[in-house]
């Protein structure tokens, strides 16, 4: 199990509520799929995604990122039982959904980059971004937890 430090904990929920989720996560999907071009082909039915124009403007991904960074919100909220919180979305990506689960840490890449971009050196120090992507991390493991 994962152990978090006080500060590391810390780190981590006071990033998270400077974050606008209708902000950064239609961003950060779309940065995913802008610069992981394969991984539109998941989202074959959200229409036009055939430039980074047509995917920045299009409404379907950006309302999916605001519901893949809402996702997080529930992660942000139990730490210490991130697995367990997950385990139904773990599944629905396995079996349901097939994402590969290499995708996870790509997604998370693009989220790390958009709050790097968002808050800045100055909020986003480097102690700030170790115990932000070792939180991803924990939400990765835990998403690929349910596949076989
Ligand atoms: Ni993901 C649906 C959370 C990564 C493809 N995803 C969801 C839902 C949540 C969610 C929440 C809605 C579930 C429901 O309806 O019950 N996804 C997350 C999180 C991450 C993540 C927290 C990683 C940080 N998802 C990814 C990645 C891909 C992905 C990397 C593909 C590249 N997700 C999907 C697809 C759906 C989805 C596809 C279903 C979309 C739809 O509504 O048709």
């Amino acid at each position: 199990m994962v152990e978090w430090t006080d500060a590391e904990r810390s780190a981590i929920t006071a990033l998270w509520g400077k974050i606008s989720i209708d902000e950064m996560g239609p961003q950060a999907l779309a940065r995913l799929l802008i610069v992981f071009p394969w991984t539109q082909r998941y989202f074959a039915s959200f229409g036009n995604l055939s430039s980074p124009a047509a995917i920045m403007g299009n409404p379907k991904v950006a309302a999916h990122g605001k519901v893949v960074m809402g996702g997080l919100d529930r992660a942000v909220k139990n730490l210490d039982n991130v697995k367990a919180t997950y385990a139904q979305l773990s599944k629905l990506h396995s079996e349901k959904l097939h994402v590969d689960p290499d995708n996870f840490v790509l997604l998370a890449d693009c989220i790390t980059v958009c709050a790097a971009m968002k808050f800045g050196p100055s909020a986003f120090t480097p102690d700030v971004q170790e115990a932000w992507q070792k939180f991803l991390c924990v939400v990765v493991a835990a998403l690929r937890r349910q596949y076989h």
